[in-house]
């Protein structure tokens, strides 16, 4: 019982039979009842100050926007130096994961997807756990392989790589892996494969470049021919790690070649955290999304590598500046802003509660889609038809100083989820419900 002698629900819910752990819609509603007079008033200020704007168009925008949960992010990742469990409470198994996501759903009615990665989430029966995700309103994102790691039992290592290898068996026992997480995807309702290779080198001389891209466009191409009609294959490119000095699938550039070479499922994926220091990602997304060969994303924000930290915490301002690119580009091409690329947070948690820290990023990136949905679009292109490039800069930084948080609020209000995620999570005290219930448990994944 938390101390304001709340519960959450972790008796069998007769209601929702599968669902063991869950926030109540009463819960929600008494949250929101006690911030609903200062919310109103914020939301009125802003109605005001953006008249001009189809303000309610924007807000059904934020609430159709959904972003999947990696299944890998929901305990606290570390680095080669340590890892430092929190309290307790990490799922164990994909259920729990599932139940974790379905807290995150109810809380910011903005995560309606978890994506699995196998061999981390071998999924036992598909269809208890499409009832039991269905049972939170989540669906299966995209599926992710693993041939970055070597499994126990495996015939093969994939020390030098797996769909570049020299050995042909060893590409084979990675394309074969490929293709079983296809078949999962098939079972559990999912329509997209992610494939990212840690395949390259770590010293000049070891690997011939030509022959590597060949191996691995070659291998891809078997899975390819793999994939349901209906589905998207998403070739995530990385710059470095855990190979050093070359990486086979290491920047938009490859990654658009390898997309562009198999075919029209075929797309290439945005990590924000796989570029080399300063690279303009917003110009990246710019021309993927005009060749349409933007897949998705796995948001996420770093200072110097591939640091996995909360999405907006670092650069708030090129995340908003790469929404902007999204907007312009997926209206030009008419494309539906929810339903056409894949959203997904990609991040490792090593200070924070994974689940605050993901709720923390899930509210950068839908404000960072306010402030693009707001930007003056009309007005921008006439500065920068004009090369008034102080007026096109003023344009952008004046959305992007104006405080939105009240339309991303009002959006989860509609949606039935929580005026303040974070402060329901705490005044709950979810993790600690969590940690009675699983004890000092520690997750699987990274
Ligand atoms: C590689 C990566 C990839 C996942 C892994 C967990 O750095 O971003 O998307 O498979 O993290
Ligand atoms: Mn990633």
């Amino acid at each position: 019982m938390s101390e304001n002698g709340d519960y959450i629900a972790i008796m069998i819910n007769l209601k929702k039979p599968n669902i063991l752990m869950n926030i109540e819609q009463n819960q929600i509603e008494k949250h929101n009842d006690s911030l609903l007079t200062s919310h109103q008033r914020k939301l009125s200020f802003l109605k005001e100050d953006w008249a001009h704007v189809d303000v309610e168009s924007v807000i059904q925008k934020l609430v159709d926007f959904q972003i999947a949960i990696p299944s890998w992010a929901l305990g606290t990742g570390g680095t080669r130096f340590g890892r430092f469990a929190i309290t307790g409470g990490e799922p164990r198994t994909i259920e729990e994961k599932i139940e974790d996501v379905g807290l995150l759903h109810a809380l910011n009615g903005a995560s309606g997807a978890i994506s699995l990665h196998i061999p981390w989430d071998i999924p036992q029966n598909a269809e208890a756990l499409k009832t039991l995700a269905s049972g939170y309103g989540l669906k299966f994102d995209a599926m992710n392989s693993n041939t970055f790691q070597d499994q126990k039992g495996a015939a093969h290592s994939y020390k030098f790589g797996s769909l570049q290898n020299v050995n042909k068996d060893i590409r084979k026992q990675a394309i074969e892996h490929n293709i079983e997480v296809i078949k999962h995807g098939i079972a559990l309702g999912s329509d997209a494969l992610t494939v990212w290779l840690a395949d390259g080198s770590c010293f000049p001389g070891q690997l011939n470049f030509r022959k590597a891209f060949e191996n691995t466009l070659e291998s891809l191409q078997e899975i390819y021919s793999a994939l349901p009609e209906d589905w998207k294959m998403f070739v995530e490119y990385k710059a470095f790690e855990p190979n050093f000095y070359s990486t086979t699938v290491g920047d938009w550039g490859q990654s658009l070649l390898y997309a562009s070479k198999l075919g029209k499922k075929a797309y290439t994926l945005v990590d924000l955290g796989h570029h080399l220091p300063n690279a303009n990602i917003e110009q990246i997304v710019a021309l993927l999304l005009m060749e349409g060969k933007l897949g998705g994303f796995h948001f996420n924000d770093s200072k110097y590598g591939d640091d996995d930290l909360t999405a907006g915490s670092i650069k708030p301002y090129q995340l908003f500046l790469i929404f902007n690119e999204l907007v312009e580009g997926m209206d030009a091409k008419g494309m539906n802003h929810a339903k056409d690329l894949g959203w997904m947070i990609d991040a490792s948690h090593n200070v924070k509660d994974p689940l605050e820290d993901l709720l923390q990023s899930v509210e950068a990136i839908m404000i960072a889609y306010a402030q693009a949905l707001l930007v003056d679009r009309k007005a921008l292109n006439e500065a920068q038809n004009n090369n008034d490039v102080a007026k096109a800069q003023e344009i952008l930084q004046h959305t992007f100083r104006s405080d939105l948080r009240a339309l991303v609020a009002e959006a989860r209000l509609r949606a039935g989820a929580a005026l303040s995620p974070i402060a329901l999570y705490r005044g709950l005290e979810v993790r600690n419900q969590l940690v009675n219930h699983r004890g000092n448990t520690v997750a699987t994944g990274l």
